[in-house]
């Protein structure tokens, strides 16, 4: 579909139609389904028919169906179809006034058109009761007409009058005089109705019709006639008005009569449309395409912050709380790094509490208590927790604030371990100390896809060795996490281990194996409490 036909408006492409120099044809629709078909069939436009919308409804074609009900099915089509309707509004459901309001309403839902009839309310489908047929005045209808004409907000939006003077009985002349009428009052075309089994009596309105406005045409009773007839004669449109309903009704009962009869609906699987096909009609993949695209999942990654210090040198900010909850712009430091996780689809999150461990209760967050904190630190904390790391576990220090995209490009990763790493080397000015890592190549410069692996680390390391710090959060998944938990257990095993920092037991695992641990280099974007602490003292915030 050419991006022309979703702007253009369906008012507009069925104006072009009833204008265009040939015979153009649409199929009737009587709900968003048979429309659908109809449009993939590759015609130009719908019939929404008052005979097989009530058909569908269980009604009859006597103005049973109401407003508010048919406007539903055509809300449901526009939603969908790319191709026009022309709405068959029967006698425009009551008086002049009646039909403004459905003009209206069918403006605002994008309906291309509507066709009324000058019959009285209520009216009786052309095909019956020939006896049960009566028109309307001429100059009622007329005045009907114009109102509509003047109701729309859709400035081309059809109105087309169709006279049923040939179903009532009346002459050739007679239908002329109605149609002039109508076109007076601003009908945008003219629908002949007749009830004849060849086209001859249509043909004989044609040839005496002026041409002062398109004609359209119904030959559910001539329906054998060529196009070019048709076209010949003048026709500009024409309506099969009632023909999916009624292939619908037909492969329906025999399918019904079959299983009711046989018990079995296995001689009918390959007569019958595959399920996958429904599929299709349905668009299911576009909404597997939507979820790609809209749908929030969770990630399946877990993660453990490690929350338990007080924090050295900042006594006067942590009387109360831990260093985790300090706020950065107006929301503790660890609300911010929850939110962060969440937004990527990080829901399972454990929080190791240590200091104060009553001040900190981030709301969903699961707990670990790490009473011997000051004496145990980080491994400590990290074995109160064991068994929050598995599977995919994000760990990270409680007090790193940090920009979403960090996280989201450490969940990039595939290795089994990967360490986030500042490679601006910025804490050399500053003379802060930080866990210095040494890294199998340096940050780079320029847009480089190459892979990086940790080295060493510690927060002595000398400064022509170091290539970055790391800013407190890995990650690990698969064999990493079996090979962080069996370097904890060893290095807890370990007399002095409770010395040990997070960063020590990255160092082991380096040394073990020099492609253990990823590194992906970040230049800023984040900063911990120590840091933002001394810059708030220097007054820069
Ligand atoms: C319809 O399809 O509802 C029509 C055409 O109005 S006819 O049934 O021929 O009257
Ligand atoms: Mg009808």
């Amino acid at each position: 579909m050419n991006q022309n036909s979703i702007l253009e408006s369906n008012s507009k492409k069925l104006r072009k139609l009833l204008e265009s120099p040939r015979v153009e044809q649409i199929l009737e629709a009587h709900n968003s389904l048979s429309a659908t078909i109809v449009e993939e069939a590759g015609l130009s436009g719908l019939w929404a028919s008052s005979l097989t919308l009530s058909c569908a409804a269980g009604l009859r074609d006597n103005s049973e169906l109401t407003m508010t009900e048919v406007l539903e099915v055509l809300e449901s089509i526009t939603a969908r179809a790319n191709i026009p309707i022309l709405f068959d509004g029967d006698t425009g459901y009551g008086q002049f006034s009646h039909f403004q309001q459905l003009v209206r309403k069918l403006c605002l839902r994008r309906v291309g058109g509507v066709c009324i009839e000058d019959k009285i309310f209520p009216k009786t489908n052309s095909f019956l009761r020939s006896e049960g047929q009566s028109l309307a005045p001429v100059e009622e209808f007329a005045g009907k007409l114009r109102a509509g004409k003047d109701a729309q907000t859709d400035p081309d939006f059809v109105v087309v009058a169709r006279t049923e003077a040939l179903i009532v009985g009346l002459d050739t002349a007679a239908a002329i005089d109605r149609a002039e009428s109508y076109v007076d009052a601003g009908a945008d075309a003219i629908l002949i109705h007749s009830k004849e089994r060849t086209f001859g009596q249509v043909q004989d309105f044609m040839s005496k019709w002026s041409g002062r406005a398109p004609v359209v045409c119904v030959p559910t009773t001539y329906y054998s006639t060529p196009m070019e007839a048709f076209d010949q004669a003048g026709i500009s449109l024409v309506i099969w008005a009632n023909h999916m309903l009624r292939a619908g009704i037909g492969a329906m009962q025999s399918v019904a009569n079959e299983i009711g009869e046989k018990g079995t609906a296995r001689d009918l699987e390959d007569a019958i449309a595959p399920v996958k096909e429904v599929f299709r009609l349905q668009d299911a993949d576009g909404l597997l395409e939507g979820e790609k695209t809209y749908l929030h999942k969770e990630s399946g990654v877990t993660a453990l912050v490690l929350a338990a210090s007080r924090g050295a040198g900042l006594d006067e900010l942590t009387a109360d709380r831990p260093k985790a909850m300090i706020p950065v712009s107006g929301m503790p430091a660890i609300e911010k790094m929850l939110q962060s996780m969440r937004a990527e689809g990080i829901k399972d999150i454990s929080v190791v509490r240590g200091y104060r461990p009553e001040a900190l209760a981030p709301v969903g967050a699961k707990f670990f208590d790490n009473p011997d904190w000051e004496e145990n630190g980080e491994l400590g904390s990290l074995a109160v927790a064991r068994e929050a790391i598995k599977g995919d576990t994000i760990i990270a220090y409680g007090d790193v604030v940090f920009k979403r995209y960090i996280l989201h490009l450490l969940l990039s990763s595939d290795a089994p371990i990967t360490l986030v790493v500042d490679g601006s080397r910025s804490f050399l000015e500053s003379g802060r100390s930080v866990d210095r890592v040494k890294v199998s190549g340096p940050a780079p410069t320029a847009y480089d896809e190459s892979e990086n692996w940790l080295e060493a680390a510690s927060e002595g390391l000398p400064e022509e060795m170091t290539h970055g710090e790391w800013i407190g959060m890995l990650r690990v998944r698969g064999e990493g996490v079996e090979s962080l938990q069996e370097a904890l257990d060893s290095a807890l095993a370990r007399p002095g281990s409770a010395q040990l920092d997070l960063c020590a037991l990255l160092d082991d695992l380096a040394q073990a194996d020099p492609r253990a641990i990823r590194v992906i280099y970040v230049h800023g974007g984040w900063i911990d409490i120590n840091s933002l602490a001394d810059v708030a003292r220097s007054g820069d915030v």
